[in-house]
């Protein structure tokens, strides 16, 4: 059979590096899928998950039509219907529910595992709006380090990450970039063959550490304290930049009283790292440039991660770094695509603006507690029942009997153990869509690879569908996708000037105009339209008004600190059903300090629960010194129904609902734990 392509798409996953793929057919069926080599950011290379994405798409457990609950909740127990049979039965018990108790009583949940702006918040925005739904706060991600950065910044927005080749000094801070952004470590290696240093800052030696120069374990939730010992040797030594910080910042004076109780020692003791090393990172941080640092996800999965994230983005600015092209900082760049989403999205449909806002991060509660209750629940992108922190309380919830859930999916994850009703959702391969990235500059246009398998239907399409069930005669439930996306790009920002449908259609994508150095290019979006070292925003608020250092209160009486990012070949649940990468992760683990192993008496390999009051969770232990003593860690959100010999390893069990300092994030990071051996007698396994 002839091979056809390639066909331009776009990968779809939460994952900063928004690849473009070139994807490959024969008799209509995708073969195969490699990076596109002609997108300037991509340049041919994709993840080892997402060459494999044929076998994702034909996965044989796709689902394919909609499906009803059969038996009780917590089980996989469904019979086949109609699409008309599924949108009746919605559209019934959601008007009674409406009726009842009003349009708050309706939640949905959802996050970005697409992330098409119309599949992940488009059409389906519109319907809530519409129905007068409770606000979803998503704040399950990058809340507290969003919220943080924009306190020093003003904006959540960084450098250009094609520009950091040309950095002399990379900080990795907090991610694990060799398996989560893959990209800014090839461009890292270019700047590393003309002479760059690549240090990497981690609570545990992950495969980032393995690539870096220089590898700073650091103790968990301390970086803020890091930073300010940075910044006592640097204004001890001069080493900044005092015409950038006279012209472009507030609060200096301030900042360097401040940072005087900072010395290395002082910090050494706080965070682990010895003081030779604080100073001698400072030294290096004040004399290069340009100097990059990448901030990730990690650090500001904690109570303090707000603050944490806050005090790194200061950094850049005392040695002016902000002015330089490839130097600078990076949480996250989505800012800069300023779509018009208030078209895309209808907040004015919303017949009660003021509806309440449920945090994400506290569904269990939410599900449990709300008054008034939650009545029906929209899952769709995303995988509460596994992903969602303080699993035992979501489950919990998830199992009430007069909860009406709806779980649009490609497959059957833990969250469908909980449906009423499972609807099939079609892959973004299926879709026409418009993609940002949070890291690069590009925006994309998708357009289908393949047409709608079986029965399944495209969020998109799902909302628009219901919204006719539910008798809604706006005429924005009559838009196609060609028209939103017309209405997305439709927006007065100067950044999107000249990037129009047609043009993106033309050329599969185009780049933000974005200036060299924007962030200084205007008066900041801070209270003082400077770079704002001290900021009255946040002592009105209470908190530190300067970058600080708070230490992490364990009030439990379990004494290990547990760190569970993601792993290598999933991304966060997804692919965790994929055969090929459960075989490439092998199986879950707990790594844990060998003083911590002998202080237990476990054994390399065997069998360990790791429990607290909330939950507990059964994996084999790894015995080594990648981890500090006292910090345990695992990697992967492993499915409850992964398939043949899947066993449950409900890590979210463990993690709390409490929120972070800034955002309302989600402190996933912030956990503590005891670790037994298996056979001796502690909570059971998965409570419900
Ligand atoms: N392969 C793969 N890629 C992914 C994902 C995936 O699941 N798999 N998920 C995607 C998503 S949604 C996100 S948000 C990003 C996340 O990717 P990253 O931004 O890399 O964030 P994490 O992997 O959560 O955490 C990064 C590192 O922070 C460390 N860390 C934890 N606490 C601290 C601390 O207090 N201080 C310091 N210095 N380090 C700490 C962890 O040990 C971890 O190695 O990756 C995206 N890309
Ligand atoms: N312990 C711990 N927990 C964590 C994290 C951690 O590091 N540690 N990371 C957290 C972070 S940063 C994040 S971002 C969250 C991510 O959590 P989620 O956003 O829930 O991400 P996934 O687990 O990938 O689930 C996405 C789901 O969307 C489905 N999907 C994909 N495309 C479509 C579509 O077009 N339509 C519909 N209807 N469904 C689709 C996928 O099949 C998948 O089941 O997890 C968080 N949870
Ligand atoms: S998951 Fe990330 S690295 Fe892999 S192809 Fe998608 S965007 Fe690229
Ligand atoms: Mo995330």
């Amino acid at each position: 059979m002839a091979t056809k392509g390639p066909y331009r798409s776009v990968c779809p996953f939460d994952c900063p590096d928004t690849c473009s793929l070139s994807v490959f057919k024969e008799g209509g069926r995708i073969i195969r899928v490699t990076g596109n080599s002609d997108h300037p950011v991509t340049k041919g290379a994709i993840c080892q998950k997402v060459r494999h994405l044929e076998a994702r798409t034909y996965h044989p457990e796709r689902l394919m039509r909609p499906m009803r609950r059969r038996g009780p909740k917590g089980r996989l127990d469904f019979e086949p219907i109609s699409w008309d049979e599924a949108y009746a039965e919605i559209a019934d018990k959601v008007s009674a529910i409406l009726a009842t108790y009003g349009g708050e009583a309706i939640l949905p949940y959802s996050f970005y595992g697409n992330m098409g702006v119309l599949n992940s918040e488009g059409m389906d925005r519109r319907f809530f709006h519409r129905l007068g739904a409770s606000h979803l706060d998503r704040t399950i991600c990058n809340a507290a380090g969003s919220e943080g950065f924009r306190y020093t910044m003003g904006v959540n927005a960084g450098s250009d990450p094609e520009a950091t080749v040309n950095a002399k000094l990379w900080v990795v801070w907090g991610a694990n970039l060799v398996s989560t952004n893959m990209h800014q470590v090839l461009y890292a290696n270019q700047a590393r063959a003309e002479g760059a240093t690549i240090v990497h800052i981690d609570v545990h030696e992950n495969r980032t550490a393995h690539w870096a120069d220089w590898f700073i374990p650091i103790q968990p939730g301390t970086d803020a304290a890091l930073a300010l010992g940075m910044m006592h040797v640097m204004i001890a030594e001069d080493l900044v930049d005092h015409a950038f910080i006279d012209q472009y910042t507030y609060g200096y004076a301030a900042l360097v009283e401040h940072v005087e109780a900072y010395p290395p020692e002082r910090v050494a003791h706080i965070t682990g790292v010895p003081a030779s090393d604080i100073i001698r990172l400072a030294r290096l941080y004040g004399a290069t440039s340009p100097s990059f640092i990448r901030i990730g996800n990690g650090l500001q999965h904690h109570d303090n991660g707000g603050m944490i994230v806050r005090t790194l983005a200061c950094l850049p600015a005392l040695t002016g770094q902000w002015a330089i092209a490839g130097g600078g900082a990076l949480k996250g760049n989505g800012a800069y695509a300023a779509l018009n989403m208030d078209a895309v999205q209808r907040p004015d449909l919303h017949p009660n603006p003021g509806a309440r806002t449920i945090n994400m991060n506290q569904l269990g509660d939410a599900l449990l507690q709300a008054v008034p209750p939650i009545k029906a629940l929209f899952v769709y992108n995303s995988n509460p029942a596994l992903v969602a922190p303080d699993q035992n309380r979501v489950r919990q919830g998830l199992l009430r009997d007069d909860l009406l859930t709806v779980v649009h999916d490609l497959f059957l994850t833990d969250t469908c153990q909980f449906a009423d009703l499972v609807l099939p959702a079609t892959s973004h391969f299926e879709n026409l869509d418009l993609y940002k990235s949070y890291w690069h500059l590009y925006l994309q246009l998708h357009e289908p690879v393949i047409p709608p398998m079986g029965e399944c239907k495209a969020n998109f399409t799902l909302f628009k569908e219901l919204a006719h069930y539910m008798g809604f005669t706006d005429p924005c439930f009559q838009d196609t996708e060609e028209e939103m996306i017309r209405q997305a790009l439709d927006t007065p920002s100067p950044y999107l000037q000249g990037i129009t449908y047609e043009a993106l259609r033309a050329h599969g994508w185009m780049k933000l105009n974005v200036p060299a150095c924007p962030l200084i290019s205007e008066p900041m979006a801070t209270p003082s339209g400077k770079i704002e070292f001290y900021s009255e925003r946040l002592e009105r608020l209470g908190l530190s008004p300067l970058p600080d250092h708070s230490p992490l209160a364990n009030t439990t009486p379990y004494p290990l600190h547990l760190i569970s990012g993601p792993n290598h070949h999933f991304l966060n649940s997804t692919f965790g059903n994929v055969a090929r990468m459960q075989q490439a992760e092998r199986e879950p683990v707990v790594r844990m300090h060998e003083k911590d192993a002998l202080a237990r008496k476990l054994r390399d390999g065997e069998l360990v629960t790791l429990f607290n009051d909330q939950g507990a969770c059964t994996l084999r232990v790894r015995i080594g010194y990648e981890v500090l003593p006292g910090v345990v860690v695992t990697q992967g959100l492993w499915w409850g129904n992964g398939g043949a010999g899947a066993s449950y390893h409900p890590i979210n069990a463990l993690t709390s609902q409490r929120l972070s300092d800034m955002g309302d994030g989600a402190t996933f990071f912030s956990t503590w734990v005891e670790v037994k051996k298996t056979h001796a007698a502690g909570p059971s396994v998965g409570d419900v």
